[in-house]
């Protein structure tokens, strides 16, 4: 069945992605032989140059976990991160083709499996590219996915994402995902540091995200990121930090159906509002 892809954000730009060869679980085969050469090198040159950008900017807990992905001049083998995810976590990685409904992809967290885009952006792309691809995937949130407390809080995430959607609260928990798991930032022994995968593998935001005096940092509150509007093309203007990746779990904890209802009736923020 040919399944109709998302529009991610107001963009209706088609989607890059080929998405008749998707499974009815939106979920499709990693075609590593398809990888051309280029494929494979403008990975590694992300690889390289991120890499090198993380000291004293990115979490300690993506900086010891990123090895675990392996190869860094291909692009590597979805089967085998698994292996060493799986045994750490019991998250698997399932290739799909670009960006999903939502449903379908909080059916996915729910069930320990993470959706990683399989296409890699073009090389006059290598600055930026708005849809995921697979660098922005593999690179920015794996990693952090071998951490037991933010791999729980995923699946939890992705449970409360069902929820969210037989309730028309969706939108609300979208802003968290974009306030944490994108665009979080946390704070360390040895400072303020980047957690989100939209930062990480973004080499303008990372040291934006950490160092610049331009946007608001607030303490993270549901509350306050899910009254929050995000932009999808351009740097924050407001990061939410947390103390600790257990600050994220605990707070799947409460029953989010009374504070959607409270927030519905109350105004929004705009994405840099004070
Ligand atoms: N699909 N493949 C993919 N990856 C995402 O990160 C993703 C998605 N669909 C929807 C979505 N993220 C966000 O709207 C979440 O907040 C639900
Ligand atoms: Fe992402």
């Amino acid at each position: 069945m040919a399944v109709q892809p998302a529009v991610y954000g107001a963009s209706e730009r088609p989607p890059r992605g080929d998405y008749t060869r998707a499974r009815d679980d939106y979920t499709c085969a990693q075609d590593w032989a398809a990888y051309t050469a280029q494929d494979h090198d403008t990975y590694h040159r992300l690889y390289l140059r991120q890499s090198a950008q993380l000291p004293g900017l990115a979490s300690e807990a993506f900086i010891a976990a990123l090895p675990l992905l392996g190869a860094k001049e291909r692009i590597p083998r979805f089967d085998d991160v698994n292996e060493r995810l799986y045994r750490a976590t019991r998250w698997q990685l399932v290739a799909v083709p670009g960006l999903i409904p939502e449903v379908p992809f909080f059916r996915l967290l729910a069930a320990r499996k993470f959706p990683v885009t399989d296409w890699i952006r073009r090389p006059e792309e290598f600055e930026y590219i708005v849809e995921p691809d697979v660098f922005h995937d593999l690179f920015g949130h794996v990693p952090l996915l071998f951490n037991p407390v933010l791999a729980d809080y995923m699946q939890r995430y992705g449970e409360g994402g069902l929820k969210a959607a037989r309730l028309g609260a969706c939108e609300m928990l979208a802003r968290l995902y974009w306030y944490t798991i994108e665009f979080g930032l946390i704070r360390e022994a040895a400072g303020l540091r980047a957690y989100g995968a939209g930062i990480l593998s973004s080499h303008g935001e990372l040291p934006y995200s950490v160092r610049s005096p331009e946007p608001q940092r607030l303490p993270l509150s549901l509350e306050r990121a899910m009254r929050t509007r995000y932009k999808i093309d351009s740097y924050q203007q407001t990061y939410f930090v947390i103390d600790g990746f257990e600050q994220l779990f605990d707070l799947t904890a409460q029953d989010f159906e009374p504070l959607y209802a409270r927030l519905r009736g109350l105004p929004e923020f705009a994405a840099g509002a004070g």
